[in-house]
């Protein structure tokens, strides 16, 4: 039914025709580019041998810090997810063979404060985007970023592709939108498109509002005498960390394969918040105790206390597994932001805690 690639590489192989084996790379449009996912994808599909686009928004200063390393290597297209005719544009364009829409507004609290643009963001934009392709370039290879968050109020652990959807929050009811979109335009217009179902996935290029970075930049800023005292949520909460580079790996496979399928993508370990926090000051030497303050603020109106992914079946049809692991991250990240402050300070810049 679909034409099978090789799971190798990033380039094609004409298949007739040609006397000498005549290698064509291939073109990937990645929404989101600008985000921790994005850049790392790009990265990844880069040392492929792909022609990479990105869709970037328009903004009254440039976010382009992620890919600036790779900037001259990427072909922006200017792009939103909220306006139709710019997805248009950008597939009539780019003629990507992938599409990786990595786009969202990806910050659970903000969700509930802006819960209808969440939802045309992170759901609708989905189907703008799969309108597009299905009307300029069906056979286009459609990557969704599905998220754990639909678990939400899980219904069985470890959860797998088998799982029931109980998201908890404006952004995990606009998550499984999309998601269920994307099944539909597979089985619909039998386009290539596939979602992975990605827990928790963190590195020195998370936003610093997420929970990892927000701890392992506020240990990093306590340490050098930036700060005395970290504000936190819920410290039971439990995730399954993994590390981002791991993760659009899989992406990549995914979009590899024979048949278009849904894969959970997560480590199969989850900690707790306090283990994180405990994890990071240790590491710097410090004992947490001394500084992590609860702040009632930062609760969530309805927590997703524990989650837990089961990637059996990425392991057994992509050969995925996670190469990074709790430990590695933690010290990953929390060395990574002592290095970011330590350069800023040598350059005479005063860094700004945001704890
Ligand atoms: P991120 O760092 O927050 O990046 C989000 C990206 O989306 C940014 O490039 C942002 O652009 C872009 N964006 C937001 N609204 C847009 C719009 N209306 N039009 C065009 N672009 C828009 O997120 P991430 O951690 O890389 O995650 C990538 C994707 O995976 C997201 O869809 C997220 O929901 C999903 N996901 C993430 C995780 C995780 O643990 N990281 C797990 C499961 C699923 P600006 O730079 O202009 O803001
Ligand atoms: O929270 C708790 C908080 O904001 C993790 C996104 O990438 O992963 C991410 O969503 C946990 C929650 O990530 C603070 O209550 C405690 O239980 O780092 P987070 P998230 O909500 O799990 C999923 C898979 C996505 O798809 C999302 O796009 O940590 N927590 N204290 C805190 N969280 C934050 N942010 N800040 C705190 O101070």
């Amino acid at each position: 039914m679909f034409p099978s690639v090789r799971a190798e590489a990033c380039l094609q192989l004409p298949s007739k025709g040609y006397s000498i084996i005549q290698r064509v790379p291939k073109t990937a449009l990645i929404t989101g580019i600008t985000g921790q996912d994005g850049s790392y994808l790009a990265e990844l599909l880069l040392q492929k041998g792909c022609r990479v686009f990105g869709m970037i928004r328009r903004s009254s200063y440039e976010k382009l810090d992620r890919i600036a390393h790779i900037e001259k290597d990427l072909e922006l297209i200017q792009g939103d997810l909220l306006d139709q005719n710019s997805l248009h544009n950008a597939i009539a364009l780019a003629r990507p063979d992938e599409v990786y829409n990595l786009a969202a507004m990806s910050f659970v609290p903000t969700s509930w404060n802006q819960p209808v643009l969440t939802g045309e963001f992170t759901g609708l934009g989905a189907t703008r985007l799969l309108e597009a392709i299905r009307q300029i370039k069906p056979d286009t290879r459609f990557y969704q970023a599905s998220s754990s968050e639909m678990f939400g109020k899980v219904r069985q652990t470890p959860q797998n592709e088998d799982t029931a959807f109980y998201p908890r929050s404006p952004y995990g009811v606009a998550k499984v939108y999309a998601h269920f979109i994307t099944v539909n335009y597979r089985e619909s217009y039998n386009l290539f498109a596939v979602s992975g179902i990605l827990f928790n996935h963190e590195s020195p290029r998370r936003g610093l509002e997420f929970v990892s970075r927000k701890i392992s930049y506020g240990a990093a800023c306590i340490k050098l005498g930036l700060a005395q005292s970290l504000s936190l949520g819920n410290l039971e909460a439990r995730r399954d960390w993994g590390y981002a580079g791991d993760y659009v790996r899989a992406m990549w496979l995914m979009l590899q394969q024979d048949r278009p399928e849904d894969f959970v993508i997560a480590t199969g370990a989850s900690h707790s918040v306090s283990e994180f926090v405990e994890s990071a000051f240790s590491h710097l030497g410090l004992d947490w105790h001394d500084y992590v303050k609860v702040d009632p603020k930062l609760l969530r109106p309805a927590e997703v206390h524990h989650l837990l992914g089961d990637h059996g079946k990425a392991e057994r049809v992509l050969g995925w597994k996670p190469e990074v692991r709790f430990e590695q991250l933690v010290k990953m990240m929390v060395d990574a932001d002592l290095a970011l402050l330590q350069r800023q300070i040598s350059a005479g810049n005063s860094p700004a805690p945001r704890v």
